[in-house]
């Protein structure tokens, strides 16, 4: 899709040779890793952390040196999709189930930058269902909590099975339609025993990315 595509490789304009590089998940980073082993190939010396198995094989298969994140003190760029941006850079993250590793290397990153398609940008988030990463371990009594929030929880099945993350825990997509405040719910969600990480990532952009179908690119940093 050129939309991604060119948001994408506008991103890796951010990889200079001698940086650590977190790499995100799903179809938009997908052409960021691409791209990424096309400047590999071409001689640039980076290493990069991954946010998810499926990212790290993609990126051992085009030959991008990849290490794991025990080797590292900090992350120069991270780049990565998103479900939903809103009008302050908010994000709702975690369709593609990788949201704890991706959150965690966003964290830990100088730059975060957030690529996506036109279609990604709303004036506020919500209408994508919120993913939120729960232990199994009483997993009904943690979906009350969520409940209670305000949301309707699903626990995501995937294959006709309970969806397992790279960590072993449940993803719960969970609609809670319009969110008014998405640093409190972020906050609120996370407060509730049981739950790991939610898709809310506020504050967290350094940079965004978006891609137009007419091949044009908008960058907000
Ligand atoms: O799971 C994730 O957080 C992905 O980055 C997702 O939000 C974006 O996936 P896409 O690039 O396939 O639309």
């Amino acid at each position: 899709m050129l939309a991604k595509k060119i948001a994408a490789e506008a991103a890796v304009e951010f990889v200079q040779s001698g940086m650590t590089v977190g790499l995100g998940t799903g179809s938009t980073a997908y052409y960021a890793i691409h791209k990424i082993a096309e400047r590999v190939k071409e001689g640039l010396h980076i290493r990069t952390v991954a946010s998810s198995r499926q990212s790290e094989e993609l990126a051992l298969q085009l030959g991008i040196p990849v290490v794991p994140l025990s080797g590292i003190q900090e992350i120069d760029v991270s780049i990565d999709g998103a479900d939903e941006v809103d009008a302050n850079y908010n994000l709702i993250k975690g369709g593609g189930g990788a949201l704890l590793r991706e959150k965690i290397l966003a964290a830990h990153s100088k730059q975060f930058v957030v690529i996506a398609d036109e279609s990604k940008q709303v004036d506020r988030l919500g209408k994508f269902p919120l993913p939120v990463e729960i232990v199994p371990f009483a997993f009904n009594l943690t979906l009350l909590k969520l409940k209670a929030l305000g949301c309707e929880p699903v626990v995501r099945i995937a294959d006709g099975n309970t969806f397992i993350s790279d960590n072993g825990n449940y993803i719960v997509d969970c609609a809670f339609g319009t969110i008014e405040d998405p640093a409190a719910l972020e906050q609120q969600i996370n407060a509730i025993p049981g739950v790991v990480e939610n898709g809310l990532f506020t504050g967290m952009a350094s940079a965004v990315i978006i891609g137009y179908e007419d091949g044009t690119t908008r960058r907000t940093d």
